[in-house]
């Protein structure tokens, strides 16, 4: 079976103590709260389609950016697989607003709510405040199950 490839952007502005999250109002992991990112416009790097992102969705424009990881998960019977980039920012301007798509709100590292989260969150997560780079993959099943994952500390990301 063909699989098409679909690349993703995810931002978690992350002023130590604390972590930027938005609550998704609609579409794709509605009900969730997530990083803030979507899908590239035809032509756009990766770097712009995140800080597109960042700022339809929370209102602010990121100063630093730096990927941090990169995911590809896949669905049980779905042959599509979303190769999502996890960039961290420390530096941004603004304040953050809620959009049509994203409620913003603070959390701080330790109250992080990965019960409301995607289900592969709380294992990259850790990770990502500790600084390190990480590449994995999650197959989710049938309730956004998790079937099978892999996921390493890795020095260089394309
Ligand atoms: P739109 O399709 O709404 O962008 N995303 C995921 N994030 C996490 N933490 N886990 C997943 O596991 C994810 N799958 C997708 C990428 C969807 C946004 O959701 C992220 C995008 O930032 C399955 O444009």
């Amino acid at each position: 079976m063909e699989q098409k490839r679909k690349i993703l952007t995810l931002c978690v502005i992350h002023e130590h103590p604390r972590v930027l999250l938005g609550m998704k109002k609609r579409g794709f992991g509605a009900g969730r709260w997530n990083g803030f990112g979507g899908k590239l416009a035809p032509g756009e790097s990766i770097e712009d389609a995140a800080r597109r992102e960042v700022r339809e969705e929370a209102g602010i424009n990121v100063v630093s950016l730096e990927k941090r990881g990169i995911i590809e998960f896949e669905f049980e019977g779905n042959p599509e697989i979303l190769e999502v980039h996890i960039f961290h920012s420390d530096v941004f301007e603004g304040i953050p607003s809620e959009s049509e798509e994203m409620k913003p709100e603070w959390f701080h590292k330790d109250e992080i709510p990965f019960d409301t989260m995607w289900p592969d969150d709380i294992y990259w997560f850790p990770l990502f405040l500790e600084g390190k780079k990480f590449s994995g993959r999650f197959l989710f099943g049938k309730d956004d199950t998790i079937l099978h994952k892999t996921l390493s500390e890795t020095d260089i990301l394309p």
